[in-house]
């Protein structure tokens, strides 16, 4: 049996929605965005699109291009609802779906063709259904294999149905450029350009990978035979969320230590609840900063035990900040860094590693929040230190996610730990009754309702539309967009929640 893959891409997804939910307006261009002087696009309807506008574009020059464009505000749980709907009908087709973004999937269709007249028809079939229980038209790629549906979903948008035959799999793909190959970022690209390698079917003439190790290294084999068009990665259709993270772009910089102590202590809290609530734990927690000059920076460490635990997210982000501030090539001229380091043994966060001890010096020692066994030196090691220039963007994320295992907690946990599992399991209760906001702790209070509570209200879409966001944290593990928001702006996994 021949395998055959399904790609499909929603056109124009939330401006699409909005003309759904406003037939007025239909045929017209709709941006869909934060509406602030500094959001960006998350879409726009494809007749926006003729006038320049697309993702990720700052509203103001959306509004310069096309002044008379109709400019809404995302109502994320609206295209969520939307999404559920689109899988659950796709799910009438075939149970082996891999979601991969909120409008986006692939759908392992091998030996499904037989029951219509090819490939062609069951694609039509279920572009049909789409179309008829939503309004909404979905653009779908079939190929022998998943980079290649992906790229065809995308030769014909919007409303494109497009099957790359089994034979002509290099013929299609030997004119288009190497950056089309799934993982060739600029830096890849550029190193191969380098090299002479301009199209695919420069890569084609090779008869094996060899030539391009010494421009890629161990990317060589994968380029190579995606250029060639083989792809043997299965559908996924249990695919694990991979990190959790919550990320905030600010209407007014950022400019002293404190406030970005709230932010952290804010996002370690929602990241917390956000594990527990899937069962999960985290291995591995960074942060992102991102100054004013758009440069970014970011630092992650390793724990010791995964851990949902709030003060370990927030002790960890101290020390991560702490250190990156310490750090004098942080601060950096223009442009865009990426700047990864694992801290080395001379810090360490506890985690849940602890043997519980009931004798009091011990648990005075954890009751409260100066928990960190952090070595580094001077004043700097419980306050965050004042940032070197005005931050605009400040994220936290927790990956190397894992299922908890049951037990583990109450035989390794430390007493602060214990009680931190009571309290937040007390909260978590509270809050699925009340709402989020009706019980909060002090410091988060203040965030929302202290003097500086409004200007820290201004985060409208999480970064991922922010103005020349990179999404490269996100992106390094996955193969696709690498965006997902929520209502509160957090960075989610790619198929959480769908
Ligand atoms: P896309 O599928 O990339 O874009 P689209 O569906 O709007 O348009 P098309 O596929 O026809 O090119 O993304 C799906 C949704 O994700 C999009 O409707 C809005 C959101 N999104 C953002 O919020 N920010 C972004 O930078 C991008 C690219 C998308
Ligand atoms: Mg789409």
């Amino acid at each position: 049996m021949r395998r055959w893959i399904m790609h499909v891409d929603m056109d124009a997804f939330f401006a699409s929605i909005e003309q759904l939910d406003h037939p007025e307006y239909k045929g017209h261009p709709v941006i869909v965005g934060g509406l602030s002087s500094r959001g960006v696009v998350a879409t726009c309807s494809y007749e926006a699109r003729k006038f320049g506008v697309h993702s990720a574009m700052p509203i103001s020059r959306a509004k310069k291009l096309c002044p008379d464009g109709i400019y809404v505000y995302p109502r994320m749980d609206r295209y969520k609802e939307v999404s559920e709907q689109i899988f659950s009908i796709m799910k009438e087709f075939t149970p082996r779906i891999e979601p991969l973004s909120i409008d986006e999937a692939f759908l392992e269709v091998s030996g499904m063709s037989t029951m219509y007249s090819g490939p062609k028809a069951l694609g039509r079939a279920i572009k049909d259904r789409v179309f008829e229980e939503t309004g909404l038209i979905i653009s779908a790629g079939l190929a022998p294999n998943k980079f290649l549906a992906k790229l065809a979903s995308d030769l014909d948008k919007p409303d494109g149905l497009v099957v790359i035959p089994y034979g002509r799999e290099k013929e299609i793909l030997a004119p288009l450029p190497i950056k089309r190959i799934w993982g060739v970022g600029p830096h890849t690209e550029k190193r191969l350009k380098a090299g002479g390698f301009h199209l695919m079917r420069h890569i084609q003439a090779l008869s094996d990978e060899s030539s391009l190790i010494p421009l890629v290294g161990n990317q060589a084999r994968r380029i190579w035979e995606l250029a060639n068009g083989i792809d043997d990665r299965p559908v996924e259709t249990d695919r694990k969320i991979q990190s959790i993270g919550a990320e905030e772009t600010y209407e007014e910089d950022l400019t002293d230590g404190s406030a970005i102590e709230l932010e952290f202590r804010y996002f370690a809290n929602r990241l917390s609840k956000r594990l527990r609530k899937r069962n999960l734990l985290g291995h591995t927690v960074s942060i992102k900063v991102r100054y004013d000059d758009f440069t970014t920076v970011s630092r992650q460490k390793r724990l010791d035990t995964p851990s949902d635990h709030e003060h370990v997210f927030f002790e960890t982000a101290l020390l991560l900040w702490n250190k990156l501030m310490q750090d004098k090539t942080s601060k950096q001229p223009k442009g865009i860094k990426k700047d990864v380091e694992a801290l080395g043994a001379t810090t360490k966060v506890r985690s849940t590693h602890f043997k519980y001890s009931s004798s009091k010096d011990s648990k005075s020692n954890y009751i409260g929040s100066n928990h960190s066994t952090s070595k580094l030196s001077g004043s700097s090691e419980r306050n965050f230190m004042e940032p070197p220039g005005p931050i605009r963007l400040l994220g936290l994320t927790v990956s190397g996610l894992d299922e908890e295992v049951p037990m583990q907690d109450s035989l390794f946990e430390s007493p602060q730990d214990e009680t931190e599992d009571k309290l937040a399991g007390v909260l978590d209760s509270l809050e699925s009754k009340f709402g989020e906001t009706v019980i909060m702790s002090g410091a988060l209070w203040q965030r929302f309702h202290g003097e500086n509570g409004m200007r820290r209200k201004r985060s409208e879409l999480k970064s991922a539309v922010d103005a020349q966001s990179t999404n490269e944290d996100v992106e390094s593990t996955k193969m696709d967009k690498g965006f997902d928001l929520d209502k509160n702006g957090d960075v989610g996994d790619i198929n959480k929640d769908i």
